[in-house]
């Protein structure tokens, strides 16, 4: 079945996807188009876990395997001053590599405008404060319409990505991946006052697929459920080979839960900086977890997933656009 971009109601919670697919970022868009309480405006994206042709052909197939007819906009294809780095170890040489499935061309167009000026667009042309936005990849494309349209800063309602983390890294011992590959656009998004919250590694290494988890989405199925089940295999078997996981995280679909249903995860104001000149520590999100946080805190980690409330969303999103 097609799910269309859904008729405008105040109760969804409108959103921007920003991402690299990426297999956590193809949960992500499932659990985005799948959720009745998302109002999925359009996917943008990103050079990140690979490259910008990849990722976004990427887009076009997980849209064309599971019905999703949100508009596509292709964003910048490398950081704003550094080099490209692609997370291929992980995302294999597609940037969606998967088993035992076979991947459909892609049926879905990619629109002509830059993801940058759509993003700009949909906020200025929305009421204030109703679009929220979802980076789930490097945060280019958000540092960039953020300096072009200033008055977005204001605009947007809030701004919930999957990046960073307080405690641990993983593309560094302290830096994560999608802020490691551009720091300096993540600087700029964390120091606009917009209201960020920042859903990092310390939560989604909570967020693990699990046989259970797997068992329960085959059940479903269906040809986006075996995608899924396919989407998890690989993961699973680059995350063990690549960084010790018996189980993989699957990240991005972690910050749209959060918009979903806030009490899928706790969550504690601190302020939240990014190293930019670090010997050991560029591209570390550094979070002053000192109290009381300063009244002027618009910044807020991610600390605590309720993972059976997380995967019963995801697997409701599965069957919902199956
Ligand atoms: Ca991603």
């Amino acid at each position: 079945m097609a799910l269309a971009p859904t008729t405008s109601s105040p109760s969804k919670r409108k959103i921007i996807l920003d991402c690299d697919p990426g297999h956590d970022d193809a949960v992500a868009m499932i659990l985005a188009a799948g959720n009745p309480n998302i109002e999925l405006l359009g996917v943008t994206t990103i050079g990140g876990n690979h490259t910008l042709p990849k990722v976004t052909r990427n887009a076009q197939i997980v849209s064309t395997i599971c019905g999703i007819e949100a508009p596509i906009h292709a964003g910048c294809s490398r950081p704003l001053v550094r080099e490209v780095t692609i997370a291929e170890g992980i995302h294999g040489d597609t940037g969606m590599e998967i088993h035992g499935y076979d991947l459909p061309d892609p049926a879905v167009e990619v629109q002509d405008m830059h993801a940058v000026d759509f993003i700009i667009k949909t906020v200025m042309e929305a009421e204030p404060n109703t679009v929220t936005l979802v980076p789930t990849g490097p945060l280019t494309n958000i540092a960039m319409a953020v300096r072009k349209e200033p008055r977005l800063a204001e605009r947007v309602k809030e701004v919930v990505l999957m990046g960073g983390g307080y405690h641990t890294g993983n593309w560094s011992a302290v830096a994560e991946f999608n802020i490691k590959v551009d720091p300096e656009a993540a600087h700029i998004v964390f120091n606009e006052p917009w209201k960020v919250t920042m859903v990092g590694l310390d939560l989604t290494h909570q967020a693990l697929a699990t046989p259970d988890v797997e068992a329960k989405v085959k059940a479903i199925g269906s040809s986006p459920a075996d995608f899924v089940v396919g989407l998890f295999g690989a993961f699973r078997k680059n995350y063990k080979d690549a960084q010790g996981f018996d189980n993989p995280p699957v990240h991005d679909p972690c910050a749209v839960a959060y918009l979903i249903d806030p009490t899928v995860m706790t969550t504690v104001k601190a302020p939240v900086d990014v190293e930019l000149n670090g010997a050991l520590t560029t591209g570390m999100t550094v979070a002053d977890f000192r109290a009381p946080a300063p009244a002027d805190c618009h910044t807020q980690v991610a600390v605590k997933l309720d993972a059976d409330k997380f995967w019963s969303l995801v697997i409701d999103a599965v069957k919902a656009v199956s």
